[in-house]
C-alpha cells in the first residue's frame, strides 16, 4: 500500500510526457532479496515459454531475403531478448516502459531527481518496478562486492597509459574470470537447471566491480595513477563511481545516474548485447562474455561514437572558430560527408526518429547548462545535420542517437578525456547484458549457431 501511494504521488507530479495508468504498472513484491525474487520468477516464466513454444514452435515470424544476409542481418527477427524492445519510431522500452515513464516510476536518491541504475537493473531482470528499499538493497550488495582481485589491480597498474581505456577495461573484465563462480560450478558438474544462479552471482559481482575497474583505468591513464577512495557501503553505485573517479559534484553524480541508466540496454541485436549473448551461449562465463561485448562496444560505429562525436565537435570549433554561422556549420557537415566518413552520433540501424536517449540528455542540459558552449554547438548541429543527411539520401535515419549528446555533458563537469567516454557506456551496458544472459541461462537457451551460406551456394539455390 505504501508503495502504491509513493508511486501514485510520483505519477501525480506534473510532466509533459504521457504516463501509464497506475493500474498497468507492475510493482515488485516486498522481498528486498533480488535472487529470491528471481528464484520465484524463473519457474513461472519457464512454464510460460514452454507452453508458448509448444503452441507456436513452428509458427513463422518473418522471412529472410538475400539483401538481409549481405546487409548485416538488418530486420531479421532471429533473437529473443526479454529485457527491452526497440521501436523504430518511439525508441527503447525497458520491460515495456519508455524512458520518460522510467524517469517517473523508478526510485531516486532522497532529494535527487534522476532514476537510479540499480532500479533499472531490477526492472530489466524482473519486469517489476522496485521499491526504494529494494533499490537500496541492490546498492548495498554491489558496494559489498566491489573489491577487485589483486592481480587485476596489478594488471591495470602495469598497462601503459597509451593503451586505449576500452582495451584496458575489457582486458581487466576478462581477467576477473579467474574467480568466476559459474566456471567453478561448471567444472564441478553443476546441473543445467541451476546455471542461472551461478550466472546471477557472477553478474552481480561483475556489475559491482565495474566502477572500480573503470575508476582505476581513469586514474591510471589520466591522473598519474593516483589512488581511488574506498567504497562507501551506504551509498549508491553511481555515487561511489563518481567519487572513485575523483569528482565531488552532486550534479555530476546525478548526470552519471541518468547516463548509466539510459545506456544500459537497447534490445538484443546491437553489437555489444548480441556479442555477450553469443559468447555466453558457449557457456563462457559472464566475465568472458562481457569482455567480448566490450570489444564490440569499442568500435566507432557503436559505442566509440561518443568519443568520435567530441573529436568531430573539436574539429568543428578549430575549423570555424567562435563566430560561426549556420551556413559555416552546414559547410563543415558537407565537408565531413564529402571526405567519405560518417557524421558521428547520427543514424541508427533500427531507430527512425530522434533517439529518446538523446532527448532526455538534452532535457538535462536545458535545465542544468543551457548556456554551455558545447551544448549550444550540439543543439546547432541538431538543427542542420538531419536535413543534410536527408539531402545526401544515404542514411536511412538522419536523426541523432545517444552518442550525439553524451560527451558535452561530461565535458561540462570537467571530464574532458574523450578516449574515456566509451568506458562509461560500457559500465552501463553491463546492466542490460547481464540481465539478459541470466535469463538466457534460466530459459536454457542453447549454443547460438545460425546457418551461413557462400555466394556460390546462394546462387545455386535460385538456378
Ligand atoms: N553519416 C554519414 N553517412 C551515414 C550516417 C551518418 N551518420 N549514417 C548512415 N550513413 C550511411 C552509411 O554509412 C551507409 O553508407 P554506404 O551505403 O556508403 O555504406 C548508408 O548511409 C546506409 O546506412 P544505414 O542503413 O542508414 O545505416 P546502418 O544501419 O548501416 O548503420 C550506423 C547504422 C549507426 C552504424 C550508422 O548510422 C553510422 O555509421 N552512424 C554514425 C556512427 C554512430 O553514431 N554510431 C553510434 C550508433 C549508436 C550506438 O551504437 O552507440
Amino acid at each position: 500500500m505504501a508503495l502504491m501511494k509513493a508511486i501514485a504521488s510520483r505519477l501525480a507530479q506534473p510532466t509533459k510526457h504521457v504516463l501509464p495508468a497506475l493500474s498497468t504498472v507492475r510493482f515488485a513484491s516486498d522481498s528486498t532479496n533480488l535472487k529470491d525474487v528471481m528464484a520465484n520468477l524463473v519457474p513461472e516464466f519457464q512454464k510460460t515459454v514452454k507452453e508458448f513454444r509448444s503452441k507456436h514452435g513452428n509458427t513463422k515470424v518473418g522471412e529472410v531475403t538475400v539483401d538481409m544476409m549481405y546487409g548485416g542481418m538488418r530486420g531479421i527477427k532471429g533473437l529473443v531478448t526479454e529485457t527491452s524492445v526497440l521501436d523504430p519510431d518511439e525508441g527503447i522500452r525497458f520491460r515495456g516502459y519508455s524512458i520518460p515513464e522510467c524517469q517517473k516510476l523508478l526510485p531516486t536518491v532522497a532529494g535527487g531527481k534522476e532514476m537510479l541504475p540499480e532500479g533499472l537493473f531490477w526492472l530489466l531482470l524482473t519486469g517489476d518496478i522496485p521499491t526504494d528499499a529494494q533499490v537500496k538493497a541492490v546498492s548495498k550488495e554491489w558496494a559489498n562486492r566491489a573489491d577487485l582481485p589483486a592481480h587485476v589491480v596489478t594488471m591495470l597498474k602495469n598497462f601503459p597509459s597509451t593503451l586505449h581505456p576500452m582495451a584496458q577495461f575489457s582486458a581487466a573484465i576478462t581477467a576477473c574470470n579467474h574467480d568466476s563462480k559459474f566456471k567453478q560450478a561448471y567444472t564441478e558438474g553443476v546441473r543445467k537447471n541451476v546455471y542461472w544462479e551461478y550466472f546471477y552471482e557472477d553478474a552481480m559481482d561483475l556489475i559491482a566491480k565495474l566502477p572500480t575497474i573503470a575508476a582505476l583505468v581513469y586514474r591510471n591513464t589520466y591522473k598519474n595513477s593516483s589512488s581511488i577512495c574506498p567504497i562507501d557501503t551506504d551509498k549508491d553505485w553511481s555515487f561511489n563511481f563518481t567519487k572513485m573517479l575523483g569528482y565531488d559534484d552532486a550534479q555530476f553524480t546525478e548526470l552519471i545516474r541518468l547516463y548509466l541508466t539510459i545506456h544500459s540496454d537497447h534490445e538484443g541485436g546491437n553489437v555489444s548485447a548480441h556479442t555477450c549473448h553469443l559468447v555466453a551461449s558457449a557457456l563462457s562465463d559472464p566475465y568472458l562474455s562481457f569482455g567480448a561485448a566490450m570489444n564490440g562496444l569499442a568500435g566507432p560505429l557503436h559505442g566509440l561514437a561518443n568519443q568520435e562525436v567530441l573529436v568531430w565537435l573539436d574539429g568543428c570549433v578549430s575549423a570555424l572558430g567562435d563566430n560561426w554561422t549556420e551556413q559555416d556549420l552546414k559547410n563543415y557537415v558537407w565537408n565531413t560527408l564529402k571526405s567519405g566518413v560518417v557524421v558521428p552520433g547520427y543514424g541508427h540501424a533500427v531507430l527512425r526518429k530522434t533517439d529518446p536517449r538523446y532527448t532526455c540528455q538534452r532535457e538535462f542540459a536545458l535545465e542544468q547548462m543551457p548556456e554551455d558552449p558545447g551544448f549550444k554547438l550540439v543543439s546547432a548541429v541538431y538543427k542542420v545535420v538531419p536535413d543534410i543527411l536527408l539531402e545526401q539520401g544515404k542514411a536511412k535515419n538522419p536523426w541523432p542517437n545517444v552518442d550525439a549528446h553524451s560527451g558535452v555533458l561530461l565535458q561540462h563537469y570537467g571530464m574532458t578525456e574523450r578516449n574515456y567516454y566509451t568506458v562509461l557506456f560500457g559500465v552501463s551496458r553491463a546492466l542490460g547484458c547481464m540481465a539478459s544472459c541470466i535469463w538466457d541461462r534460466a530459459l536454457g537457451l542453447p549454443l547460438e549457431r545460425p546457418k551461413s551460406l557462400s555466394t556460390e551456394h546462394l546462387m545455386k539455390m535460385f538456378k
